[in-house]
């Protein structure tokens, strides 16, 4: 491979920006999933818009979405990676650093190919509302990920992701982790999910989520409305007992489920390469 295109070297410079002593749990690691989870996650297969192709976050349109309120410290954490390897574009370097913590984390190897183009195509641009709610529940989910063309056991897969991070109430609203090492990626969520008693509390700025409280360690966890909904629904609900007692099954769906994700509206031809994007045609300016 030409140096010009070394994605080896760019993961070796994400996995050393990893570590982060001053923020959040000492990672920089799930934020960065979230980043590359939010760059994808705005495709609509019925009209072909959105998804991670055009990293259209750099913009308001996209970028000032509140859905998508925080996910500037994963693009500043990135920075210097984007500077010492200025070829990549940023839609694979947002996609690439997701796969990379997942594994930096204990995670399972994700596939990942580059390719993608930073060129936003107008006509592509993903209108806002396009991520979920936390919220809201089961139907809510079907709505939002239906569309993304994924089925009720890749929804479930990929909300293990919540094994990582946690929620900041000058984001989203809501507060805290779901599990007690969030920045190691297991099937944690998927146990606590059904072996804690979860009761619902009122944040102090009328948020609804749910919480549970141990006695002994005086740590409390939580869940969004989204997370529960996933046990009070009968199809839903048959997947996170199937990830909660089987590790290794819910590593593999997970691994297959987000790289459907990073690629989501993306084609390629038989060596790989992207046919639907235009590198040529350069940058979009908003
Ligand atoms: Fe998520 N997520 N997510 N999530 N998410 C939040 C944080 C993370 C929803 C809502 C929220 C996925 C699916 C959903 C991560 C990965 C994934 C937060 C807190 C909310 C709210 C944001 C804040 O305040 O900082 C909802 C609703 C869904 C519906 O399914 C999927 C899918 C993925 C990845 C595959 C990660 C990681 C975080 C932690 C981010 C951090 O900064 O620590």
């Amino acid at each position: 491979m030409s140096k010009k295109r070394d994605f080896e070297a760019v993961r070796k410079d994400i996995a050393k920006l990893m570590h982060q002593p001053e923020y959040d749990d000492g990672s920089a690691g799930p934020v960065l999933v979230r980043l590359a989870w939010h760059s994808a996650g705005t495709y609509d297969a019925e009209t072909d818009t959105g998804g991670s192709n055009g990293a259209g976050m750099r913009y308001e349109a996209e970028g000032g979405d509140p859905a998508n309120a925080g996910l500037q410290h994963a693009r500043v954490f990135l920075e210097p990676v984007k500077a010492k390897h200025p070829w990549i574009t940023y839609a694979d370097l947002w996609t690439l650093a997701g796969v990379v913590a997942i594994k930096e984390m204990d995670g399972p190897t994700i596939p990942w190919k580059g390719g993608r183009t930073d060129y936003v195509d107008d006509s592509k641009l993903p209108p806002r509302g396009r991520l979920p709610d936390g919220a809201k529940g089961a139907d809510h989910l079907r709505w939002i990920f239906y569309r993304m063309g994924f089925n009720d056991q890749e929804i479930v897969a990929l909300s293990g992701a919540h094994n990582l991070g946690r929620c900041h109430s000058d984001r989203s609203g809501f507060e805290g982790a779901w599990v007690n090492n969030p920045t190691r990626f297991s099937n944690q969520y998927f146990r606590l999910l059904l072996s804690l008693q979860w009761r619902k509390k009122m944040l102090k700025n009328g948020v609804e989520q749910f919480v549970n409280f141990d006695e002994d360690t005086e740590t409390e966890l939580m869940m969004l409305p989204t997370d529960i909904a996933l046990t009070q629904d009968k199809s839903f609900c048959k997947y996170v007992e199937l990830y909660a007692r089987d590790k290794e099954r819910f590593f593999e769906d997970f691994s297959k489920v987000f790289a459907k994700l990073v690629e989501l509206g993306i084609q390629r031809d038989n060596e790989g390469n992207i046919t639907n994007s235009d590198n040529e045609k350069g940058g979009y300016h908003a």
